[in-house]
């Protein structure tokens, strides 16, 4: 699936809360999720995309520009294998992306995955203040230069992606949630 442009509240998980039990989440696109802002302070806390508060197993995914005070991307209790996680313009950095995961292994770190059109907020001039923001779809398929083309694990992926297609094409999973064709 594709989760973009969503806000969660300050505690956090702009586009999954796993509160309990364990989840897994493989194959997917999360772009620009965040959890709220505070008022003039700093971003809500905890997992722009994903707060976890139990163990999670996350793999295949890209996580593009997800805001959140502590762990842009992912927050806790986690097992990460295979993803990308990428924010324009910030320090990319596994500390900054994931706040205290669990095991970690097999990612590819902070490489633009090369959206043929990422989606984007429009801060409407105004970069403190969420509230007035509006957000700008965009289209997550990959260019023939990402760097998630073959880059995922075929292991527990499914048979095939968000559009039908087949996955893997040409042997090996991409990382995401579509399948690179050619264009
Ligand atoms: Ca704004
Ligand atoms: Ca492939």
């Amino acid at each position: 699936m594709n989760n973009d442009g969503q806000e969660a509240g300050i505690s956090g998980g702009g586009a999954v809360r796993v509160n309990g039990g364990s989840a897994s989440i493989i194959n997917n696109t999360f772009a620009c999720n965040r959890s709220a802002y505070v008022g003039t302070g700093s971003p809500g806390l905890g997992g722009g995309a994903i707060f976890s508060t139990s163990t999670s197993t996350i793999t295949n995914n890209i996580f593009y520009d997800n805001r959140a005070g502590s762990g842009w991307s992912v927050y806790t209790g986690t097992t990460l294998s295979y993803c990308d996680a990428y924010n324009p313009g910030q320090s990319n950095t596994q500390a900054n992306h994931y706040y205290s995961p669990g095991s970690v292994s097999g990612n590819m770190y902070y490489s633009d995955p090369s959206f043929l059109n990422a989606g984007y907020w429009n801060d409407n001039g105004t970069p403190n203040d969420w509230s007035d923001d509006t957000w700008v779809s965009g289209d997550y398929h990959l260019q023939s230069d990402s760097p998630c083309i073959g880059a995922g694990t075929n292991t527990g992926a499914p048979a095939d992606d968000i559009e039908g297609n087949p996955r893997p094409i040409n042997g090996t999973c991409e990382i995401g949630a579509y399948e690179y064709a050619g264009q």
